[in-house]
This record gives structure tokens, sequence and C-alpha cells, in this order.
């Protein structure tokens, strides 16, 4: 029975996603466990995807229902949720207003205007750059935007950052958690851990519900790209207990489900180390994975870093959760102009 059966859903997404086995990773690493990744990364046609779709689908019958006429969202310069924003209004016919502010301390000649926002403006939202920092929080320039869009006589429907503290925000990961279990029943076998990238904390957060009905949500990961890990962590506590509550999970998920490893995100939130970009480059080479210096870098970069460490016992099987996030990477070309 699914924890989902009594909410609406808006179909953005191709799917359930493909569990990929990735070999070469996995013996790169040692060969002592079995690396697969879950490719959120490829779950929809609309704008190169992403895990925000997977959010989205529970909140679009919301705004429909709303009577609204413009998505309002907030994210960095880079945000691939902005981008899904934008991707979603066109899909559904609303109109679109993001702001990005100046979350990174990142200066590349066209980050401003190649990959996420590039795709942004090329489906007609109205992508307003601002030049506030970063937090996850709810930010003054986003409701800025709603009230603009209500003097212009337009009727908003606000989605915060990474759709994170929407009431709905949690639900799509619940989905991601119980089509696990059923890939898992097709498999024949179970993964130990789930590995993924965690900054403003619905993605985790869905996944510690959806795996706290069997009492396996300890075994998610979270890896920290934040660089504010407390910050995350209790937006991630709070979004927990409500989409717990939302779903009739029937307990309180306790601290110890909830975990999330701060190391990986030096030096800043969107800067990648050189053990992020060593990541990148070793996903890349493996097993031709694309991987992002602001997200999915980093959480390889703790996946590579844990099995150096034997975090894992000898025999585990260990799931990527791939987010998506590679447009993002044509910001940073300066990087990896030598590969
Ligand atoms: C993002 C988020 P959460 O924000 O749900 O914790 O997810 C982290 C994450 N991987 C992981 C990728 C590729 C992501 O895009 N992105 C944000 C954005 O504005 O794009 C919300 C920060």
């Amino acid at each position: 029975m699914s924890l989902l059966s009594k909410f609406a859903r808006y179909s953005l997404t191709f799917g359930p996603t493909p569990i990929e086995p990735l070999p070469r990773l996995s013996a790169a690493l040692g060969g002592q466990i079995e690396i697969y990744a879950k490719r959120d990364d490829c779950n929809s046609g609309l704008a190169m995807g992403g895990n925000k779709l997977r959010k989205l689908e529970y909140i679009v019958p919301d705004a429909i229902a709303s009577g609204a006429d413009t998505l309002v969202s907030i994210g960095g310069v880079q945000s691939n949720h902005t981008r899904q924003v934008a991707a979603t209004a066109a899909k559904i016919g609303m109109k679109c207003v993001v702001v990005q502010e100046k979350w990174v301390p990142h200066h590349d000649a066209v980050y401003d205007r190649v990959g996420n926002i590039l795709l942004t403006r090329l489906m007609g939202a109205d992508s307003r750059l601002v030049e506030d920092g970063f937090d996850i929080g709810i930010r003054q320039s986003w409701k800025d935007a709603i009230l603009s869009v209500e003097a212009a006589g337009g009727k908003p429907y606000a989605i915060p950052a990474g759709a994170s503290v929407h009431k709905f925000g949690g639900l799509g990961y619940v989905g991601f958690a119980e089509e696990v279990v059923r890939q898992e029943q097709d498999l024949g076998f179970t993964f130990d851990y789930v590995i993924v990238c965690v900054v403003t904390g619905s993605t985790q957060a869905g996944m510690i519900v959806g795996f706290a009905a069997q009492n396996r949500a300890e075994r998610v990961i979270g890896i920290d790209a934040s660089a504010t890990p407390q910050q995350t962590r209790a937006q991630v506590r709070q979004i927990v207990d409500g989409t717990a509550d939302l779903v009739g999970l029937g307990r309180k998920v306790r601290e110890d489900e909830i975990v999330i490893l701060p190391d990986y995100a030096y030096p800043a939130y969107g800067v990648p180390s050189p053990e992020t970009n060593a990541a990148i480059r070793l996903a890349a080479r493996t097993e031709a994975m694309i991987t992002d210096p602001v997200y999915e870098g980093k959480s390889m970069q703790g996946l590579i870093d844990l099995v150096g460490k034997g975090y894992f016992p000898a025999g585990s099987r260990i799931l990527y959760a791939h987010l998506g996030g590679a447009p993002a990477i044509n910001g940073y070309s300066y990087y990896y102009k030598d590969g």
C-alpha cells in the first residue's frame, strides 16, 4: 500500500527511473562493494529533468486548483530548481518568475549565460538576477517577486527554494523510496545504503519518511552540499515531521534516523574542491556518468571517501541517487579545460 495514494499527482516524468549498476566505478574503488545509481537525472523529457520534477508532480495539482497563472520561485544563478520550475510552467501553460540570487562565490565570465539559466530563459521564464547571498530559508527577494506578480494583476503560486518547505515538498521522494522497494523485488536483493546529496532538504526528508515505513531510514546517508549543515539538518527534520504527518506514517522519526554528513561541502556551497573534481572525473571516466560541481559531484566525493574509509562493510550494495544537475557544469568550464 502506497503512503501516497490519497494525493493528486500531475505527471511530469517518464515513470520509474532506471537503476544502473556501476561496475567500473565499483572496481576502481576496490571491488569490495557494489555501487548502483538510480538515475533521477534521466527522469523526464522536460528540460533535462532532475529531482525537482518528482517533487513538483505533487505540487502542480495544488497550483492548478489555486487558479494561479504564474509560478514564482527562487534559487542561485545556476539553480537546477528554477530551471525545472520554468519547465513545469511552460509545460502546464503558466507564466514563471524566478529570482536568481548570488549564492555562489564563483566567477566565470559566462556563469549567468549558460547551463541552467540559459534553459530557464529559453523556456520564457522571467529570470531576475539579484545580489543576495546563499540561504536556504524563506527570502525577502522571493516575497518581493510574489508581490510584484500581484501588483501586475497576476495570480502567483509560490514555490520555495528547492520546493522544500512547501507542504507537499516531501511527497515526491516518499515515492522514490516506494519505487526502490518495487525495483528491489524485481532485482531480487535489497540495497544496504542510499547516498543522497542534501541542501534544502526535501529530497532526503522524503526518502527518510518513505524508508522509515520499512524501518531503514538510517540507511539513507545524506551528503551535505550546503556548507550550512545545521540549518540543512533542521530543515530536513521539519520536512520529515510535516511529511510523516501528512502521509500518516504513524510514528515520529527518531533523530538517529536522520543521517547527514557535513564533511564534503567545503570550500563553500557551489564551489568544488580538488576532491570534488577528482570525483567528477572518476565517475565520468569509469561510467560516463556526469555529475556537477555543486551537488552530485560532492555526493560522489562523499561516496568515494566513505568507501575508502571502510564505512560500508564488504559486500554492501549501495544505491547512489543521481538527482540531476549536469547543466551547471557549463558555468565551471575553467576547472575542466584540460579534462
Ligand atoms: C539539488 C538542489 P534538496 O535541495 O532537496 O536537498 O536537493 C539537493 C540537490 N542535487 C541535489 C541536485 C542536482 C540539486 O539541484 N538544488 C537546489 C537548486 O536551486 O537547484 C535547491 C537548491
